[in-house]
């Protein structure tokens, strides 16, 4: 029963030989059908791990490490729900509870498939689409995560909006999110039946009346993102643009190790967080144990029922590797790329690959240094070469892209983007009502201002695991006759955090978290070695401090959050957010006001997009973007870059302007390549290649 020979490295993802182990093992103890809501690796406790990979470093051979993996499961159609960790390696379950009732494990597909069939069967629901009036245009529903609002509320539910494809096409690949319909439904997940319609509004009134005519549908100017679909051709304008490694690439991937210039660290996956970056290394020294998108929230600002209950969490709800797009070459990613994926378990309790979930490639990042010397006239410059980890995750009407970037300097960034469709509810076209919490964006298209909340959980490790977290502000120097008589001087003041608790960002005085380690002086500065957290200054929630929202939400509240390592500690809005009664999370960490000098611990950052839309956003959103960066601050002894070679045009190949090959006024190309047409619309098919 058991898998013995695993060769596994204890950070390696579940495979599909240990998911399917554990299911069966858990399976075997009932004779009725289970609903499986979750499966992946649960990594060993900290302590176990870290003997594992100093033996690793060392060179010597580690003991193997049982493999465990975590599952969430409901006894078929009933609320009884359990989570269960399954020691695969001895094929035996080491840890199953029975959850309360107030906790609810996340959404799945085919669970909200089979409730968006239901919807439609309704004989409710059948009479309001009557009463809209659609002839033959074909509805689209979505589902969503319901938010809770009512103590007692503690059935597993789903609230499903309605939408049509786009009238004057019916085309299953239009864009719904143009055409919503004025109501929607909230379906009992258990019962699997429809427990309660509401119309929605349609101007800025604050209680929406019953409708009783046909649905007023707009006729918004471009509502289809797809390129056959769109009314105007594309543009010709565009000449290819290719990255080419003629050579090969400069990293290497042995399994889940990646090795590149100086950097050496494991990337790990899994059905909540999806890209994980663990024991990053740089140049033999240790820098990160791991790192992690830890959770996200997305609140909306419409305040009218049942608007209030939009605010997902997108990875505890849902999950990152469940939702992690198949990353195609040439399309999502440019150049040499390496994928790497992983494994989740659906609702029936098979084992479903995410290929390509993770594209791995190299960049040129501009200049990294550069200085011309005026008296020799020489110039020395070197280019910055980075390595980039991308996955994208689609969570329903919205994409989220993530990228850790790898830079030759020891630099780390994260970068988070977002695009995809706004989540859309309905307008009358012919209101012309003020509103203060939404914005038209088309034609009968109303888009609530909303928030996406992320936190970026980092388990340092700058030279060892015990580090010492503090804020750096850079302040006026108080005006001293001696010292500084014209008032020019200015300083930096560290404040340490000693105590588990919170902080905030500020840009006025140019804050910084550094990460030092105490025991390790840099013989440069004479200051401890350090990283640097330079954060996003951007709104925490803006929901009141008691509402739901809040108190669902524990890390949307304070910029910056620091704890003392705890095993399990990864998901600061707690391990089970969907329909969440709030009450769990970082915030009973922080409380435990645990010492934190010179100690494990992990550094949580909570960064926002305050997102009110914009014509601009629609039919699909131009990407929105942010980088965090972590950078060594004292942790050389000089730039970690000096030894990359020059940049030169031997190496680069470069090419010179052409005029005679540049775009005409009426866009189409003027001249051949290689005896190719270069027409511009020969060039340039509408057609997309990336995969569904
Ligand atoms: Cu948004």
């Amino acid at each position: 029963m058991a898998i013995t020979q695993s060769n596994n490295h204890p950070l390696d993802p579940a495979t599909p030989e240990e998911l399917a182990l554990a299911v069966e093992l858990v399976r075997k103890q009932y004779e009725v059908p289970l609903h499986f809501k979750c499966g992946g690796l649960e990594e060993p406790p900290k302590k176990v791990l870290q003997k594992y990979l100093q033996a690793e470093h060392a060179g010597e051979t580690p003991e193997p490490v049982n493999r465990w993996v975590f599952m969430m499961y409901y006894i078929k159609r009933t609320p009884r729900l359990f989570e269960v960790i399954v020691d695969v390696t001895a094929g035996r379950i080491v840890h199953q509870k029975e959850l309360p009732r107030t906790h609810h494990a996340p959404v799945d597909r085919i669970e909200l498939n089979e409730a968006a069939q239901v919807a439609l069967a309704d004989e409710t629901v059948k009479a309001e689409l009557e009463r809209c009036d659609l002839g033959d245009n074909v509805v689209v529903v979505d589902p969503w995560d319901y938010g809770k609002d009512d103590e007692n509320e503690q059935r597993r539910l789903t609230q499903i909006f309605f939408y049509t494809r786009n009238p004057k096409n019916n085309d299953p690949a239009s864009n719904h999110y143009a055409f919503p319909l004025d109501f929607m439904v909230i379906v009992d997940l258990i019962e699997m039946k429809v427990v309660k319609i509401c119309h929605l509004p349609l101007g800025a009134e604050e209680i929406t009346t019953k409708h009783t005519g046909p649905r007023k549908v707009g006729n918004p100017e471009e509502p289809e993102y797809d390129h056959r679909l769109q009314s105007k051709p594309a543009r010709t304008t565009l000449r290819p643009l290719q990255v080419i490694q003629p050579e090969g690439a400069s990293f290497t991937l042995t399994g889940r190790l990646i090795e590149w210039e100086k950097w050496r660290f494991r990337v790990g996956f899994n059905w909540r967080e999806g890209m994980v970056i663990h024991d990053a290394w740089f140049d033999n020294r240790p820098i990160f144990h791991r790192l992690s998108m830890s959770e996200m929230f997305v609140p909306y600002g419409d305040p009218r029922d049942p608007l209030h209950r939009k605010g997902a969490f997108d990875l505890g709800n849902v999950g990152a590797g469940i939702t992690a797009n198949d990353l195609s070459l040439g399309c999502d990613c440019l150049g040499l790329i390496a994928y790497l994926g992983g494994h989740v378990v659906n609702a029936n309790g098979e084992v479903v690959a995410k290929n390509n979930a993770i594209c791995i490639h190299e960049v040129d990042a501009g200049i990294q240094w550069k200085h011309t010397n005026h008296r020799t006239g020489q110039a020395s410059v070197v280019r910055k070469r980075q390595l980039q980890l991308q996955t994208i995750i689609t969570v329903a009407n919205y994409e989220y892209i993530f990228y850790w970037v790898f830079d030759q300097s020891g630099e780390i960034e994260f970068e988070t983007r977002a695009t995809g469709i706004l989540s859309t509810t309905p307008i009358d076209p012919a209101n012309k009502d003020k509103i203060a919490f939404a914005t038209r964006v088309g034609d009968g298209v109303l888009a609530p201002y909303h928030q996406h909340i992320f936190n970026l959980r980092i388990d340092p490790a700058i030279d060892g695991d015990n580090n010492t977290i503090s804020y750096v502000d850079s302040l006026p120097m108080e005006r001293d006759s001696k010292l500084n008589p014209y008032g020019t001087g200015y300083i930096t003041k560290e404040t340490k955090i000693t105590e588990s608790g919170t902080a905030q960002t500020d840009p006025y005085k140019n804050r910084i978290f550094k990460i030092s380690n105490p025991d390790k002086i840099n013989p440069v500065t004479l200051n401890p070695v350090a990283y640097k957290l330079v954060p996003i200054a951007s709104q925490v929630l803006l929901a009141a401090q008691d509402s739901w929202h809040n108190r669902r939400s524990h890390f949307t509240d304070a910029p910056i959050w620091v704890t003392k390592y705890k095993d399990r500690e990864l998901f600061p809005a707690g391990d089970y957010t969907n329909q969440s009664s709030g009450g769990e999370g970082i915030r009973d960490w922080v409380a435990r006001k645990d010492n934190v000098e010179n100690t494990d611990v992990v550094l949580w950052h909570t960064y926002t997009f305050t997102h009110n839309p914009r014509p601009e956003d629609f039919p699909i959103m131009p990407a929105e973007f942010v980088r965090i960066a972590l950078k060594p601050v004292g942790f050389f002894n000089y730039n970690p870059t000096m030894d990359v070679p020059p940049s030169t045009q031997a190496v680069n190949k470069s090419t010179a302007y052409d005029p005679t090959l540049q775009v005409g006024a009426d866009g189409v190309l003027s001249s051949t390549l290689n005896g190719l047409s270069v027409n511009g619309s020969d060039q340039h098919a509408t057609g997309s290649c990336c995969k569904k």
